[in-house]
């Protein structure tokens, strides 16, 4: 697929998307180009206000004008709706290509519904393989954590130059053998939160989507 078909998918089902959001909600936004194009979509609704899964979310949201609130003050969001680097068909993902994943995998646990949009480019049998798995790490620790994945298989990359919004830093892991399986993921997840020093991995199997939105070049599919 080239640039200008990806970039149609990426407006199509964010378009779908927007059919999801009721007035007066306050929405759970994400990160990331498809989100981005539903941002610019977001005044056609009349949202009591939004909370931000980056910095850089709040800055566009403001931008239009949307009110950016406080996950703590907001209590449980109705509805949640991000991106994704990968997915399986198990709904499970991996996110974190942006660098905002544990604000993510924060807002997308405190939200009733996770809707996850996707261009076809993003269906993966396999997680893992061919886009690295993100994993943020406490400064201190980086060098620590790198060692232990290098036990699980992986090959840890320093992604240099870049600090989350929670000043700590990213690991970008290839080669892991993640698995197929909905319960390997999932434990998968879960051996990687047990590392000390890690503050989130970018596997969300726990909080996988509950609504797949994936566009393709017959339209847009649902898979839940
Ligand atoms: C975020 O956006 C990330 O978790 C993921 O890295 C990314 C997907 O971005 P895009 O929509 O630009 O492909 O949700």
């Amino acid at each position: 697929m080239n640039a200008s078909a990806q970039q149609q998918q990426k407006q199509a089902v964010a378009a779908d998307a927007l059919k999801y959001i009721e007035s007066g909600m306050i929405l759970g936004v994400g990160t990331g180009s498809t989100v981005n194009c539903l941002i610019e979509l977001l005044p056609k609704v009349n949202l009591k206000g939004a909370v931000a899964s980056s910095k850089v979310t709040e800055d566009k949201l403001k931008a239009l004008g949307i009110e950016v609130m406080d996950l703590n003050f907001t209590g449980e969001l109705d509805l949640y709706i991000d991106g994704a680097d990968e997915v399986n068909e198990h709904l499970q993902l991996v996110k974190g290509g942006g660098g905002a994943l544990t604000r993510e995998k924060i807002v997308a646990a405190a939200s009733k519904q996770f809707i996850c949009m996707v261009d076809e480019s993003k269906w993966v049998q396999q997680l893992g393989v061919g886009f690295p798995l993100p994993i943020e790490v406490l400064p201190q620790a980086r060098s620590y954590v790198a060692r232990e994945l290098v036990q699980l298989g992986g090959e840890p990359v320093y992604r240099e130059g870049f600090v989350t919004d929670y000043g700590n830093l990213i690991l970008d892991v290839y080669g892991l053998d993640i698995g197929l399986d909905i319960e390997k993921v999932a434990a998968f997840e879960a051996k990687l939160n047990n590392i000390v020093g890690v503050v989130c991995n970018g596997l969300f199997t726990a909080q996988r989507a509950d609504i797949l939105l994936m566009a393709t070049a017959d339209g847009v599919k649902k898979l839940t």
